[in-house]
């Protein structure tokens, strides 16, 4: 099996949880305010990620309501496989506390949630004792024993371990027996850059558990590790025995202090055990070329022609997907995007995006607008967001970078358009890509296919650095005035493509 210093599941796939049936595994994660919530991968081999679906993709079983703030909504989820069936368990935050679906098959159809009132704390994590209890585990680190059937709780909670002395943000337990002794591993030192993984051991699931003395397993606190902020993981067992940990990652670029603006995503490292303890294995590292990028999550369509009768789950919305405002039935073969909010600003603005996977992409959408507004952009959040937009027989720039929020360009257009945005973080004349900001270009296609640029920006204000949060970019359309209609999304990574293709189009100074 091998090891790749790229993520294995890239883009804002954060907070990986795994599981194993037989050859095949299966991983859950974070969805934050984006809807449907939950993607579930699979795999073979821990390295190919195939994404089957959205644990939560109805409304009866998630709610995310306006109130919701960017980053608010869905954590972490742990997923497992007991009793011949899948167990989800994760929190919705601020609203709807904890909760927990099943399925006998992983892409769906999930159940109706059960709630847990009594399990208060995010990152619950799920584990059965050689009885059958079932010991539910929280950030903190606290545990209580739950009837997982019913959302009951059997005990009260108990504080089992608060991490390493003076490390924040004790979180992300995930809790195993491994040859007769409970192993707690959890995330520290907050989610950022002295984010780690550290475990602790016990003879029984409650304790009493004595920290390894080599704790932190893994972090890339203080190094210059081209892969940051390592932590929240778990571990997995392979077929063949040997093990194997999934966590996030983010791939930082830039001088002091540094930006990322993929979101953290999912990388694997090999484990080894010594005195009865995991040891993580270096994520290999290798050059950074296209060849090498895995393909991409879920082996999504680089184009999507809207022809089908559902959407691919990689597509996600903001906070909600009614079928009245995103319908593949209202102009068969055209995605039909209705408004409800009247902007990107909006928490309520009717969006369809796919995460942003790598540095540089290309995308494109044919847009007709009708008699109503949208179009396409990159988003990181309300605040946070650079999109090409078009109605009313014009086509230009808007860009919000929190209180700024700026129109750039202007040109007249005659019905559907494409427009285009680019994302360049590497290239001639960026001799040192790590160090570049990457640059967002965005614009329309003349009638002869040539890139008309409206305006090229600094990737930067689309970082979790500048815009906070948990998330990664989400490139979608969109639409804020009446309806618009979508034809086709065409989304290709740029590595192979070359710069100069698009540097001599008609660049309008921003
Ligand atoms: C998550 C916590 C964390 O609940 O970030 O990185 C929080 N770890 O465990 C949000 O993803």
């Amino acid at each position: 099996m091998a090891t790749s210093s790229e993520p294995v599941v890239a883009g804002f796939y954060p907070d990986p949880s795994v599981c194993r049936v037989g050859d095949d595994y299966y991983l859950a994660c974070s969805s934050f305010e984006y809807f449907p919530g939950v993607p579930i991968l699979h795999s073979r081999d821990l390295v190919n990620w195939t994404q089957l679906g959205n644990a939560l993709d109805r409304p009866s079983q998630l709610v995310l309501p306006p109130g919701t703030p960017s980053s608010g909504g869905v954590y972490a989820p742990t997923l497992r496989h007991h009793d011949g069936r899948f167990w989800l368990i994760t929190s919705n935050v601020p609203h709807g506390g904890t909760l927990l679906v099943t399925a006998e098959d992983p892409a769906g159809r999930w159940s109706e949630p059960v709630h847990l009132p009594d399990v208060l704390g995010i990152d619950p994590d799920l584990a059965w004792d050689d009885d059958g209890t079932c010991w539910c585990t929280v950030a903190g680190i606290d545990q209580l024993r739950i009837d997982p059937v019913r959302g009951t709780a059997l005990s009260r909670p108990k504080r089992i371990w608060s991490g390493t002395p003076g490390a924040q943000a004790p979180e992300a337990p995930h809790l195993y027996q491994v040859d007769g002794t409970w192993y707690l591993l959890i995330a520290e030192g907050g989610t950022e850059r002295g984010h780690g993984i550290s475990v602790a051991r016990a003879p029984a699931p409650d304790g009493p558990f004595e920290p390894c003395p080599a704790n932190p397993i893994l972090s890339h606190r203080s190094t210059d590790h081209p892969i940051q902020n390592t932590g929240h993981g778990d571990l997995v067992q392979a077929a063949d025995g040997s093990w194997w940990l999934v966590f996030l990652g983010v791939r930082a670029r830039g001088g002091t202090p540094g930006w990322h603006v993929l979101g953290r995503e999912t990388f694997l490292a090999p484990v080894t055990w010594s005195d009865g303890w995991p040891v993580v294995g270096p994520i290999a590292t290798g050059p950074r070329t296209p060849a090498r990028f895995p393909a991409p999550v879920g082996a999504a369509p680089a184009r999507d022609d809207f022809d089908g009768p559902d959407l691919h789950p990689c597509w996600i919305s903001v906070r909600t997907r009614p079928p009245e405002d995103v319908s593949l039935i209202e102009r068969p073969g055209w995605l039909t995007l209705r408004a409800r909010g009247g902007s990107l600003d909006d928490p309520t603005v009717t969006f369809l995006g796919r995460r942003q996977d790598r540095h540089d992409v290309r995308v494109r959408a044919l847009v007709d607008p009708g008699a109503g507004r949208g179009g396409l952009a990159v988003r990181l959040d309300e605040a946070h967001h650079y999109a090409v937009e078009l109605g009313g027989g014009k086509v230009w720039v808007r860009a919000r970078i929190g209180p700024l929020s700026q129109r750039i360009g202007s040109r007249p257009v005659d019905g559907p358009v494409v427009l285009r945005v680019e994302t360049w973080s590497s290239g001639p004349g960026m001799d040192h890509p790590r160090q570049e900001p990457d640059v967002v270009r965005l614009g329309y296609e003349a009638p002869d296919g040539g890139f008309v640029v409206l305006a090229e920006l600094d990737g930067r204000y689309l970082s979790t650095e500048v815009a906070g949060g948990f998330t990664g970019r989400v490139i979608g359309c969109y639409a804020t005035v009446d309806a618009i209609g979508v034809d086709w999304y065409d989304y290709r990574c740029l590595g192979s493509l070359d710069r100069a293709e698009v540097v001599d189009d008609d660049l309008v100074d921003a």
